[in-house]
């Protein structure tokens, strides 16, 4: 078992053996295997006897705050350290303007599962096959700490949890399984971490829901679908960007849906659109056409102008690009 490269394990494990001052740290949003990834491996440096800085740009968002190790986190840097570890993004840009501008680590390693020609970092472990950056985490742990706790269990169960969709998803392989069963028979309890993470929601977001449910358009050929949400609805329910974790997966639950998405008001006439796909159409290629990224299924991007017109553009664009398949 494991798909880290013998060649790059020996560099990655070599490098961290070495150093003695460590900051990790991973995307903005961060999501499930973004902190369980980062506090997983915090958690194993540290007991290795390392300094560790856990860095995120954004604070965790509440779903996460049981996780242990949780306020490791800050949201500034250091000004120096022996190693930077990049985790769950292999973009310097996907963790923030401060991190891309930050020069104080002597050498860069990124764990990461995202599909990317960019690798930026001195040693990449970036494996696309991974079900999360958790499971990469995991293979590095059992070199590192074979007998870890249930401290770091409960952050690689939540990693690869969340990251499979509670393990629904086509990412969901034999290993995710076999890790998450090594993982349940160290201590972690499924039903535990579950109400953590899914059923303990504020009634701000059951609102919410409520309302960008509201917004839902299908496309012309009924196989896209979009919600979109407002500053205004943040505020009438007294909520946040962080509150629409999984909002998009209602509208791909339709019947006949490929692909959905989410339009997030991030400014005047801007918005961060979310691409929730069903598999037939790579949702990256198209967040790319956008200027965004991500993987097959899930992926995001940018865009500027007024809703309505670009709904319709992306829509048609969707509908496109289904019609040539179902041309071939
Ligand atoms: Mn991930």
């Amino acid at each position: 078992m494991g798909m880290i490269g013998a060649d790059n394990k020996a560099l990655a494990l070599d490098a961290v053996r070495k150093a003695k001052t460590v900051v990790i740290a991973s995307h903005i949003d961060p999501d499930g295997d973004a902190i369980g990834s980062s506090l997983a491996w915090a958690l194993i440096l540290k007991k290795m006897g390392k300094d560790v800085i856990v860095y995120n740009r954004n604070a965790v968002p509440y779903s996460y705050e049981f996780l242990p190790g949780a306020d490791l986190f800050v949201d500034h840097l250091p000004e120096t350290c022996d190693l930077l570890c990049l985790l769950d993004c292999s973009e310097f840009e996907r963790a923030g303007k401060e991190l891309v501008a930050w020069r104080g680590y002597d050498q860069s390693l990124c764990i990461d599962h995202h599909l990317t020609a960019d690798l930026a970092a001195d040693i990449n472990l970036v494996y696309s096959q991974a079900c999360a950056t958790g499971e990469l985490i995991y293979e590095l742990a059992l070199c590192l700490d074979p007998g870890f706790k249930l401290d770091v269990a409960v952050n690689l169960y939540t990693a690869i949890l969340t990251d499979t969709g509670s393990f629904r998803y086509s990412n969901s392989t034999p290993s995710s399984f076999a890790i998450a069963g090594d993982l349940v028979a160290r201590g972690v309890e499924p039903w535990g971490v579950t109400q953590q993470v899914y059923e303990s929601q504020p009634v701000g977001r059951i609102k919410l829901a409520g309302r960008v449910l509201e917004t839902l358009r299908i496309s012309a050929s009924g196989k896209a679908a979009s919600v979109w949400v407002t500053q205004k609805m943040f505020d009438e329910t007294g909520t946040n960007s962080e509150y629409t974790d999984g909002l998009v997966n209602y509208p791909r639950s339709i019947a006949g849906v490929e692909v959905a998405f989410m339009a997030r008001e991030t400014g005047l006439k801007e918005y961060k659109l979310s691409f929730r796909s069903r598999g037939m159409v790579n949702v990256a290629a198209l967040a790319a056409e956008f200027g965004g990224g991500g993987h097959h299924n899930a992926a995001g991007c940018r865009l500027q102008g007024s809703l309505p017109q670009l709904i319709d553009q992306v829509f048609a664009i969707i509908d496109n690009s289904l019609q040539e398949a179902d041309s071939r």
